[in-house]
């Protein structure tokens, strides 16, 4: 049964578990065509996760900031298409944590390798902040840190396994969050990483 983790947070645990072959298939798909790369931030740091996306809009952060683009600026074209299986998976899970018409836009796709790690921070480069976001995790386990609204407040720690699926949203979706470095562990299909797909509408 999906647990209910805040008013507007569901998580769904192994929900995407079996399509987790036909998910990795299309993540292929798109990392061929928008290579994983390490985004720099405002303030010139590399982010140690690498990252693609898919869909019309693609989440981009360099020296000049954060924001959504229709084109790749690696490649100079459009991002990927957003392959049917991610669109299918994020309204089905939407739909079950009570938002009826979830349009993504946008799947921003994370690689986590052994020591990646993603810091405290909050997504608030979408237009339309009432959509949920749902995020999908897959590959070896990582700790979730799940904070609140104001910066300084406790946070949670939740470990999410392979094929779990989170639902964020109302007073939840400008929580504050990351991810602990990644431990070291081994998954059948990809050994020592962790890929999360968040789907988010952006536009
Ligand atoms: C991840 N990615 O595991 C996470 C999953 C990101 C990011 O945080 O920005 O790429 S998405 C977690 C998330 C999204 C939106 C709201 C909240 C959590 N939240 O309110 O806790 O790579
Ligand atoms: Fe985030």
């Amino acid at each position: 049964a999906p647990e209910r983790l805040g008013p507007g947070t569901l998580l769904l645990r192994a929900a995407a578990r079996a399509q987790a072959a036909a998910l990795l298939e299309a993540v292929d798909t798109v990392s061929t065509a928008a290579p994983w790369r390490h985004m720099c931030t405002p303030g010139g740091r590399r982010l140690s996760v690498a990252m693609s996306n898919c869909g019309t809009l693609g989440w981009t952060s360099d020296r000049h900031g954060y924001r959504y683009t229709r084109q790749d600026p690696q490649t100079g074209r459009p991002w990927p298409a957003m392959p049917a299986i991610f669109l299918s998976l994020a309204r089905t899970a939407a739909r079950q944590a009570g938002h009826a018409d979830f349009e993504p836009d946008a799947c921003l796709i994370n690689l986590y390798t052994p020591g990646t790690r993603l810091g405290l921070h909050q997504d608030r480069d979408e237009r339309d902040l009432d959509a949920p976001i749902v995020s999908v995790s897959l590959g070896v386990p990582a700790v979730f840190l799940f904070g609140g609204l104001q910066r300084s407040d406790p946070v949670t720690r939740l470990v999410l396994g392979d094929g779990d699926v989170l639902v964020w949203g109302g007073p939840d979706r400008l929580r504050h969050h990351g991810i602990a470095p990644l431990k070291q562990a081994c998954h059948a299909r990809l050994g020592a990483c962790r890929i999360n797909l968040t789907l988010r509408r952006a536009g």
